[in-house]
């Protein structure tokens, strides 16, 4: 079932697992179109996790610094189409949480392997806060830290497993939250990595 853990953010235990097959199938096809790459950090740091996109525009970090763009700067043609079982999946799970027509634009796709990390940030590069984000956790455990509205509010851990999805929407919409470093471990169907799918209206 879903647990609501603050004001519009639920849990949804396990609601992809029965999608699986389709969504790494899916998942292996965006990547062969747009593969994985570590993107730098309008300081010059190369983020730890490595990133592609999907849909409409892609989130992108470089030293102009992050944006949505509708082209992959690698090859510069057009992201790859949001593929119909991430479209479906981030509409049905926005609908169990309250969120009605969600209609995402933009996928990021983050791949994590052991000692990747995500340090504590807020979304707020889309044009639209009413909209909730829905992501989807493959693969490996990770521990993901759910903060408030305030950088310094303390913050809530929250462990994420495969298959699980989570919608964040209404006030928790703009809290900060971050994953922790990912311990070692092997996944049966994923192996030794974690994909995280963020799915928005970013236009
Ligand atoms: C909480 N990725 O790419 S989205 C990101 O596990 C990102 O890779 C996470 O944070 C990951 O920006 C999963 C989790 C998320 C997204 C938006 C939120 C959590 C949120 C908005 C408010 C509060
Ligand atoms: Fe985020």
């Amino acid at each position: 079932g879903a647990t609501q853990f603050d004001d519009g953010a639920w849990l949804l235990r396990g609601f992809a697992l029965e999608r699986e097959a389709a969504l790494l199938a899916a998942i292996e096809t965006v990547a062969a179109q747009a593969p994985f790459r570590h993107m730098e950090t309008r300081r010059g740091l190369r983020m730890s996790v490595a990133m592609t996109n999907c849909g409409e525009v892609g989130w992108v970090s470089d030293r102009r610094g992050y944006r949505y763009a509708p082209r992959d700067p690698l090859g510069g043609g057009p992201w790859p189409v949001m593929p119909e079982a991430f479209a479906a999946l981030a509409g049905d799970a926005a609908r169990a949480a309250g969120f009605e027509a969600f209609a995402p634009d933009a996928c990021l796709v983050n791949r994590y392997v052991p000692g990747t990390r995500l340090s504590l940030h807020q979304d707020r590069d889309e044009r639209d806060f009413d909209a909730p984000i829905v992501s989807v956790s493959l693969g490996l455990p990770a521990t993901f830290l759910f903060g408030g509205l305030a950088r310094s509010d303390r913050t809530r851990r929250i462990a994420l497993r495969h298959g699980d999805v989570v919608v964040w929407g209404g006030a928790s919409r703009l809290f900060h939250h971050g994953v922790l470093a990912l311990a070692d471990g092997v996944h049966p169907v994923m192996g030794a990595r974690r994909i995280n799918l963020t799915f928005r209206k970013a236009l």
